[in-house]
């Protein structure tokens, strides 16, 4: 496709929304995104962020040839692709000797793992190779299908839903050859391993092993083949999904622990975990002659006891009772059924989730990078993106806090990496005014006085503090805070939409209503301590202290685990990819109009795309720019004398840049429209057809 074909550009919208006219219409953006969709281009950039429109089905465009097409091509030349802006990451770092992080965010279903994928597997075709290096590209292509298997699941609104979060550091060596890699993970939705919503279902990984899992390694684990068997499989309604193949999905697995390294014995104690998992599931309990838990599922028992390597007795007895300090002894306490049921489902979110902790920890260790020479590195970051459902509970209130953190670097590191350039280079420029919410990740975070500090004191009040001391203490404090509302605090008008229990909290994506609903720590800590499984040992290690000193609340150790990412990130030169959903019924070919126009206003589209037009759109290195440009001047071509500053002044004299298109900085030029660079490539793919002709005429006669 030309670029510069007007009616090309009619038809299929503009590549860049920069070059809107009506640049601060939502209306008119939309118009763009939408003509665009329908033609199957998916993505649109805004000077270099990525737009991209899930579509819902194979397009086509993730071949090699389309690797190779975008390799070491600028990222106006062609259309927009995520293999380009992978591809101008991938080069800056080389050039630049310097660290990159790509934020790829959107709601839930908009695309963020599809484009981290096809990022990652850009890189592992592009990259210079040599042996060690396939087989680190081999463990981090494959690290994905085994994360995912853990902790993705299906929900409503996506099948293969990430729920946790991911960033992912890709390292390289001075000549660009991927020589490792590191993950960290974020809060994983832990409830999910007990209680699933209709229509969704729980993580992968177990339907993959009930439905894939070989005779002899069933019959080793006590299960059965059936889903309907498992009581945390069935409260979904949905162990059968359409567009899942459990069984080959779990061969995948299985092919890509063995590349990865897990030694066999690491691989039965993982399933043995899974399958526990199942069995604590269904081990029921029935009320004694004084109304206490009594158990009722021997097989059940059993089995936990063989696969965890814990005597049947320990079990029974921690499974029923809870054991309370008192003077200088220890009693047992029998718990009453509910006890008993939520103590059972607290035991399996804990073994599942540090077992996902284990399982990243050894991926960590087999992409790690042996050789210590200096490296450079592209961060991936795909973090859960804002949610809202009907009831929205503690893991909602900390993933809607990661995406406020994350529009508050964004707008921090976009605002000030353009003040600081236009600063550095002598330029002036004038701030464009934005919603800033550091307002709203104080009424979280900030200290003695946010949610979380407040949340942390009720903690303190174990016997004490109930669900509606903690709401009260928030009202208390939050009073008059323009972003916190509750039942008490809500004119009459919100009030009836307001139960008395929630708050609700005006996020910079939208309004979201929280149910407290508190959080019970009861862990088994001494009975896991006692197993022989190599992994629980790991995961329950008896150096671990117990609850006497004043635990660290999940809120507190996620706020923490935040500010350890926005360190990492605020150290990388950031790039983004913005996902949109075109519709909730995951249908292609269908683009509603509202549902996006609402990611517009929430991703900061509109904002980012001010700033880029208040700013300069593209600039380019003197020496690069003339490098590329001198054959279109007679004064430049084939050899310019002077400065390369002078040599670009030269020659965008020579082109008619108009005073007010471009700007000289210190160190390179800098221009406004996209418009003006597009013109410019034009005319150099004309001038490189006559001077090609030229030389094929002059060499004819030879
Ligand atoms: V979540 O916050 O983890 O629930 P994501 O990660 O944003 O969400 P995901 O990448 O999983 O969404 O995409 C959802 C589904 O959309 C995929 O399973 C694909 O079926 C579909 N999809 C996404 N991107 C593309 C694409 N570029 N081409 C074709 C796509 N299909
Ligand atoms: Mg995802």
């Amino acid at each position: 496709m030309s670029l510069g074909s007007l009616t090309a550009r009619d038809r299929v919208g503009l590549q860049d929304f920069v070059l809107l006219e009506a640049y601060t219409s939502e209306s008119a953006f939309l118009e763009n995104l939408r003509k665009r969709f329908h033609e199957n281009l998916i993505y649109t950039y805004i000077g270099t962020l990525l737009v991209s429109v899930n579509p819902y089905k194979e397009l086509g465009i993730y071949t090699k040839k389309q690797m190779d097409i975008y390799m070491g091509v600028n990222l106006f030349e062609l259309p927009p692709h995520i293999y380009a802006l992978a591809d101008n990451v991938y080069r800056t770092m080389l050039t630049e000797s310097n660290n990159h992080f790509i934020l790829i965010s959107g709601e839930s279903g908009a695309g963020k793992t599809e484009a981290s994928k096809k990022i990652l597997q850009f890189y592992a075709v592009s990259c210079p190779s040599t042996k060690l290096m396939d087989n680190v590209r081999d463990r981090l292509l494959l690290s994905n299908p085994v994360l995912e298997a853990f902790g993705n699941a299906k929900t409503l609104k996506n099948d293969n839903s990430s729920r946790f979060g991911k960033y992912m550091d890709i390292q390289f060596d001075h000549v660009g050859g991927a020589v490792g890699g590191h993950i960290l993970s974020y809060l994983l939705e832990k409830s999910r391993v007990v209680h699933q919503n209709h229509g969704e279902r729980n993580f992968h990984i177990f339907y993959q092993l009930v439905e894939g899992g070989e005779e002899d390694l069933l019959r080793w684990l006590g299960l059965q083949r059936n889903c309907q068997q498992y009581s945390y499989l069935v409260q979904g309604e949905c162990a059968k999904v359409s567009s899942i193949n459990d069984k080959t999905d779990w061969k995948t697995v299985r092919k890509a622990l063995t590349v990865i390294e897990f030694s066999e014995s690491n691989v039965e104690s993982l399933f043995a975990i899974i399958a526990s998992v199942l069995h604590l599931g269904n081990v029921k309990f029935i009320a004694d002659s004084r109304g206490y838990a009594t158990l009722n599922s021997s097989p059940e028992i059993h089995w936990l006891s063989k696969l965890l390597g814990i005597p049947t007795q320990v079990i029974q007895v921690g499974l029923t009772h809870r054991k309370i300090a008192a003077r200088s002894e220890e009693v047992l306490s029998p718990f009453t059924i509910d006890h008993a049921v939520y103590a059972r489902d607290a035991l399996a979110k804990a073994i599942y989730g540090r077992t996902f902790t284990w399982l990243v920890n050894m991926l960590n260790e087999s992409l790690a990078n042996k050789d210590s020479s200096r490296k450079t590195v592209i961060g991936l970051l795909d973090i859960y993106g804002f949610e809202v459902f009907n009831v929205n509970s503690f893991e909602q209130f900390c993933i809607n806090y990661c995406n406020e953190k994350l529009q508050q670097l964004f707008i921090q590191l976009t605002l000030k990496s353009e003040q600081e350039e236009y600063e550095m280079e002598g330029i002036e420029w004038e701030p464009v005014p934005y919603f800033n919410n550091k307002i709203i990740c104080d009424l979280v975070e900030e200290k003695f006085k946010g949610i979380i500090a407040v949340l942390d004191e009720e903690c303190l009040r174990p016997g004490e503090a109930t669900d509606m001391t903690f709401l009260e203490k928030l009202e208390e404090k939050m009073a008059g805070h323009p972003h916190f509302i509750t039942h008490k605090l809500a004119d009459q008008k919100t009030r009836k939409t307001l139960e008395r229990g929630d708050f609700r909290l005006l996020h910079y994506a939208g309004e979201v209503t929280y149910c407290v609903d508190h959080v019970l720590t009861i862990f088994h800590l001494q009975v896991m301590r006692q197993s022989k499984n190599a992994i629980v040992q790991l995961c329950f290690p008896t150096t671990e202290p117990d609850s006497k000193k004043r635990p660290e609340t999940v809120a507190t150790q996620f706020k923490s685990s935040l500010v350890g990412l926005t360190e990492i990130l605020m150290s990388k030169e950031p790039w983004y990819v913005r996902c949109i959903k075109p519709n909730e019924g995951k249908q292609p070919g269908s683009f509603d109009d509202v549902l996006v126009r609402h990611q517009v206003k929430y991703l900061g589209l509109m904002e980012h795309l001010r700033v880029r037009r208040a700013g300069f759109a593209y600039r380019r290195r003197y020496q690069i720019f003339l490098q590329r440009y001198k054959p279109l001047c007679p004064d430049t071509w084939p050899n310019w004398k002077g400065t390369a500053a002078e040599g670009v002044q030269c020659l965008v004299k020579h082109l008619g840049f108009k005073p007010d298109e471009y700007k000289m900085g210190r160190t390179k030029i800098f221009i406004r429209h996209p418009r003006t660079l597009f013109a410019t490539e034009d005319a150099f793919e004309v001038c490189k057809h006559e001077l090609a002709t030229r030389i094929q005429a002059k060499y004819k006669g030879y």
